[in-house]
């Protein structure tokens, strides 16, 4: 079993480079857990208190029962995933069953700041891409997917998304085996990626 750790800032691509992979390891399938699912539970909140949280820092991840989870199903046994509502800032009351398959990735904008999960990764990605390109991306998907509106993404840009950004996940690119640069389609990277964990897959079944 392999364990492929992708992080990267708010709108670097992430999403894209999980699905690209996935695609390249067709037919091989792929456990995807991805590091939304585990915001804390804050159900005990109400809303607009649960709307003040810092959702960049650290300390926002229920790293625990994320870390519990990862090496349950590193172990072969099944979990009960989390889902999360970005509408109502809190974690819904379903869970979706989630078993393990060959290739299993985590990914989020703050999984290599936890030393611990970090060093159940085999594979470590950080998925690069300028501020700028970042923010557009994000004003977009905020806008359309996740019903804010352009005032609010540009003050939790400005408060707590590029200072978080700057702290906590730059830093955590010295990490990462392979930078992915993502300003663009990038099928050469994805190449790369695609046979350094198809050469890991192999030597696994040795
Ligand atoms: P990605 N996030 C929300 O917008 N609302 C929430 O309830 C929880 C998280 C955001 C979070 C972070 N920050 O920047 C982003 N805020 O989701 C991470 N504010 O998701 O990696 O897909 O951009
Ligand atoms: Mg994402």
């Amino acid at each position: 079993m392999l364990l492929i750790g992708i992080a990267g800032g708010t709108g670097s691509g992430k999403t894209t480079v999980v699905n690209q992979i996935v695609e390249a390891l067709n037919p091989n399938r792929v456990t995807l857990i991805s590091q939304d699912d585990y915001y804390n539970e804050t159900s005990h909140l109400s809303y607009d208190e649960r709307c003040k949280i810092n959702f960049d820092h650290p300390s926002a991840i229920d790293f625990d029962l994320l870390i519990k989870h990862v090496k349950k199903l590193k172990d072969g046994k099944s979990i009960n995933k989390p889902v999360y509502s970005f509408k109502n800032h809190n974690r819904s009351t379903e869970t979706v069953l989630t078993s393990p398959e060959k290739v299993i990735i985590v990914e989020g904008i703050l999984v290599f700041t936890n030393r611990e999960l970090r060093k159940l990764m085999d594979i470590k990605l950080f998925v690069y891409a300028d501020s700028d390109e970042r923010l557009i991306r994000r004003l977009r998907r905020d806008i359309r997917e996740r019903g804010r509106d352009f005032d609010e993404v540009i003050s939790r840009y400005q408060e707590t998304l590029k200072p978080m950004h700057d702290q906590f996940i730059e830093p955590s690119k010295s990490y990462a085996d392979i930078i992915i640069p993502h300003d663009d389609y990038n099928s050469v990277a994805i190449n790369i990626v695609k046979t350094v964990i198809q050469e890991a897959l192999k030597n696994e079944a040795k």
